[in-house]
């Protein structure tokens, strides 16, 4: 049982959280007083004030219990090696592309000082939101959250700007507090390369070895639509800014995504299992059912104060352990578990993608979303909502406007695109999707066909058990859908 277990479970404690924490090691004072003072009520006998501080102490990885594997690296001029890889990752594991954007790399651009000047918003504009994304440890988050971390937006703690992020990990007030998952566009438009018309120096096109990601299929030009995550303009690619020493904890990343992270400045350690070895990692599936977090600590596999869930990890024959560098590019196949240690101050930007290569996985998780998603709709038109507002409003959620276009669009064709040229951001979104030049206005258009199924699929009620319901209710609706014009061959190129 570890000490974070014990922490969310027990309640028959005889101290508190707050009060071993009394202390809190230098740089960790402000999380705790945000977060385990308040959110920490629980505690046991079992845990001592020095186990605790271990959660977040800046100790190096510990050894793997067995040999590890080294992943494929493969240079970023080698266009056909990295599709070839691209196409097999889900069984052949993490690429590493070195040399990834050639000579646009210049690390000199990607220290935290040039960042933090390049990041700073222009004299006399206040900072405003979206405020920057950021996540730290707390010990009740291993085996609860995702990567064990905690999210908020930076202003939970004072940090409105990404300078001020990189001032307070500097003077040790945030050591613990990474920019984790910010939306670059946001946090510091300068970082990307957004349009041939736009001439900043050092910004990061998108990497020529991903053109495509269905998740922007419905999207338009500058990245507007209706988006996987609530349909936010340039929700990816994202940036991470972390100190030395930080780390995330073991996860798999949602929906079968795949990512690739490119590493611009500092170090960072990865481990990353596959898919039949997360049964070694001590999952503990979410209340939903619909995610998995891992208790088993994959950085720090001796660590006394995880012995009994650690233990299984030498059970785990493949582990890839590598070192990603700056100007390096790491892919992570979907549904493979990856942990991250920053060797050094890090800077990095990420994109989680679906393409040819995870399509099929990414439908199928869809699915399962799409039949909860209709089984509520139903449940809602039997408390009294009405039809066409409720039928509008579904069409809307992502997740199923997403599966209605996508299970009646997949390309029959699964192969793996490289481009001559990375391009600019601008570019890469008005690709990926047939409604671009219509605006907003084409997507609305296609949104409603999938109104109309569900008006349908409420009118001619159907006759269902509860245990077949969603099942039910899906294959019903796909009928309805494809009839609506999905698979018309009009907009079958994507
Ligand atoms: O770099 C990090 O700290 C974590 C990156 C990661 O694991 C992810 O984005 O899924």
């Amino acid at each position: 049982m570890t000490c974070y277990y014990l922490a969310k479970h027990l309640e028959a404690c005889e101290s508190k959280f707050s009060d071993l924490w009394s202390t809190a090691p230098d740089g960790y004072q402000d999380i705790f007083n945000f977060v385990v003072a308040k959110e920490c009520p629980a505690s046991c006998g079992v845990c001592s004030e020095e186990q605790l501080r271990a959660t977040v102490a800046e100790a190096d990885p510990g050894d793997w219990p067995r040999a590890a594997l080294s992943p494929k690296r493969i240079p970023g001029s080698d266009g056909d090696a990295v599709r070839a890889h691209l196409a097999a990752a889900a069984d052949l594991g993490p690429l590493v592309i070195t040399h990834a954007m050639g000579p646009l790399f210049r690390p000199e651009a990607w220290t935290r000082s040039a960042l933090r000047s390049r990041c700073s918003p222009p004299a006399g504009v206040p900072p405003a939101p979206p405020w920057p994304t950021i996540a730290f440890r707390q010990p009740s988050s291993v085996g609860a959250k995702w990567a064990g971390l905690r999210f908020e937006n930076g202003a939970a703690l004072g940090v409105r700007d990404l300078p001020s992020l990189i001032d307070e990990q500097d003077s040790g007030r945030l050591a613990g507090v990474a920019l984790f998952d910010s939306p670059a566009n946001h946090t510091c438009t300068r970082t990307l390369h957004r349009s041939a018309n736009d001439h900043e120096p050092d910004a990061m096109p998108a990497p020529r070895f991903f053109p495509r990601d269905y998740e922007v299929a419905l999207g338009g030009r500058d990245g507007e639509g209706l988006l996987r995550k609530g349909g936010n303009k340039w929700d990816d690619p994202d940036i991470f800014v972390s100190k030395r020493g930080t780390k995330t904890h073991v996860h798999i990343d949602g929906h079968c995504t795949r990512f690739w992270m490119l590493q611009l400045n500092g170090r960072k350690l990865w481990r990353v299992l596959p898919p039949n070895e997360t049964v070694h990692l001590a999952g503990v599936p979410n209340e939903k059912g619909t995610d998995t977090h891992f208790l088993a600590d994959v950085l720090e596999p001796q660590a006394e104060r995880n012995a009994d869930v650690n233990a299984s990890l030498g059970a785990a024959e493949h582990m890839f352990e590598f070192v990603l560098s700056p100007g390096e590019l790491a892919v992570i196949p979907e549904n493979w578990a990856h942990a991250v240690f920053n060797l050094d101050d890090t800077i990095a930007i990420t994109y989680n993608y679906v393409d040819e290569a995870n399509l099929p996985c990414y439908l199928a998780s869809l699915r399962a979303h799409a039949g909860r998603l209709l089984v509520k709709f139903f449940s809602q038109l039997a408390q009294g909502r009405a039809l066409t507002d409720a039928a509008n409003a579904f069409a809307h959620h992502p997740p199923l406007a997403y599966y209605a276009h996508l299970s009646t669009r997949a390309p029959s064709e699964r192969t793996i695109r490289v481009l001559d040229d990375h391009q600019p951001w601008g570019d890469f979104f008005a690709q990926q999707g047939p409604y671009a030049a219509g605006g907003t206005a084409a997507i609305e258009a296609e949104v409603q066909k999938f109104a109309r199924a569900l008006f349908m699929l409420a009118s001619t009620a159907p006759e269902t058990t509860d245990s077949e319901e969603a099942e039910v209710l899906l294959e019903r609706f796909d009928q309805l859908n494809r009839e609506q014009g999905g698979s018309n061959g009009e907009h079958d190129e994507l």
